[in-house]
């Protein structure tokens, strides 16, 4: 999964990242994208790794992308913006992330710290970036469909559509209103339309904030909020395992960062992990909810998915209640799922497979 941070200038994405990455900060102001890998908080892993002692244990990760700050008030920070847009049009999520902290050693955008101003702001910015695309995508289209080629018919349906878009993003609609159905969907998907893309917000507060309502919703509807102070977080993620828990309670903060930002990450795309483990390594495998294990079967190789014989398959809450392989079996609670079966979050699969 590739997800990028972006937000306008100073908000606090790079510190988000460090503290829930571990990677050490990097320099506010920089003007290019930087990568992190932040990996998933898994506890089912853990349990297995103590349970197996495998060589290894490998868990899911989050390829972040840290996009440096937007700035829309002036030409220069427009065309900036506009460039690095461009570069993240194949995410598969976007992670927002908007100021609420109050510092008066970090100006403030537009002199004012106003997270329903910005957030305003940046929607609108994402749907003007849209209306490029699909301006200079009509540019190019109504050139092309004079010329006697063979994608002529389909030129012309995307044509058709890309005026539509048009028509909705100047009358301050969102495109997916107007998009009507997968076959629609499908001419524009390779685009990376920005406004269509998952997305969470993440709500940067000050540090005594954390508990402070904010009412987002006329904004951004329903979205997934994910409410914390980086610079907190970031202070958290320095400290040993045992001091940051105490802090934390301390803070009365229930969840860690980097577990909040994965679970909505993960609740927002729709995805579930499933588990495999032995001697040699205790894995964790993401994938869409609603595989079936022969498609899950075939994350883990193509060998095993096309000599696909069946899934032997334990819930991880059986293994954790039995206590062991065997006495899962003994419990009669070891299932042989077929191609079809539709994969559950926690499954502990082990494929059996002919090539
Ligand atoms: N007080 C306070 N300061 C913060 C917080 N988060 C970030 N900062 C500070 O704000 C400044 C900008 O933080 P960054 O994490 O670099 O923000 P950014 O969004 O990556 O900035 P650009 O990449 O330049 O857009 C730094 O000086 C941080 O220490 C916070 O929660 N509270
Ligand atoms: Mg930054």
């Amino acid at each position: 999964m590739k997800a990028a941070l972006i937000g306008l200038m100073q908000s606090g994405k790079s510190t988000i990242l460090s503290a829930i990455s571990g990677r050490a900060m990097s320099q506010a102001g920089v003007a290019v994208i930087e990568e992190a890998i932040v990996p998933v908080p898994d506890e089912r892993l853990d349990f297995l790794t103590d349970m197996y002692k495998p060589k290894k244990t490998t868990r899911g990760t989050i390829d972040c992308l840290d996009v440096p700050g937007f700035n829309f008030q002036d030409e220069h920070g427009r065309a900036a913006a506009r460039r690095l847009v461009n570069k993240i049009r194949t995410v598969d999520l976007l992670v927002w992330v908007i100021r609420a902290f109050d510092d008066a050693s970090v100006p403030a955008y537009r002199n004012r710290v106003d997270p329903l101003r910005d957030l305003e702001e940046f929607k609108t910015e994402l749907l003007l970036a849209d209306l490029e695309l699909v301006t200079t995508r009509i540019e190019r289209l109504e050139s092309q469909i004079k010329k006697p080629t063979k994608t002529q018919a389909q030129d012309k349906a995307e044509l058709e559509l890309q005026k539509k878009l048009q028509d909705a993003i100047e009358s301050e609609k969102p495109i997916r209103s107007v998009i009507s159905s997968d076959a629609e969907l499908d001419i524009i998907k390779s685009l990376g339309f920005l406004t269509l893309k998952p997305f969470v917000v993440v709500l940067n507060v000050g540090e005594g904030n954390l508990d402070t309502e904010y009412d987002l919703k006329g904004t951004i509807g329903d979205a997934r909020v994910i409410k914390l102070c980086a610079k907190l977080e970031h202070e958290l993620s320095l400290l040993d395992a045992e001091s940051r828990s105490e802090f934390m309670k301390d803070l009365g903060i229930t969840e860690s960062a980097v577990s909040k930002f994965v679970n909505s990450c993960y609740s927002e795309l729709g995805y579930i992990s499933f588990l495999t483990s032995g001697a040699d390594e205790v894995r964790a495998w993401p994938i869409h909810a609603g595989t079936t294990a022969v498609d899950a079967a075939g994350k883990i190789h193509s060998d095993i998915k096309r000599g696909f014989i069946r899934a032997e398959t334990t819930a991880f809450e059986d293994l954790k209640k039995y206590g062991s392989e065997k006495d899962v079996k003994a419990a009669g609670r070891i299932r042989l799922e077929g191609k079809d079966y539709i994969v559950q979050d926690g499954d502990i699969i082990n494929f059996r497979f002919n090539v």
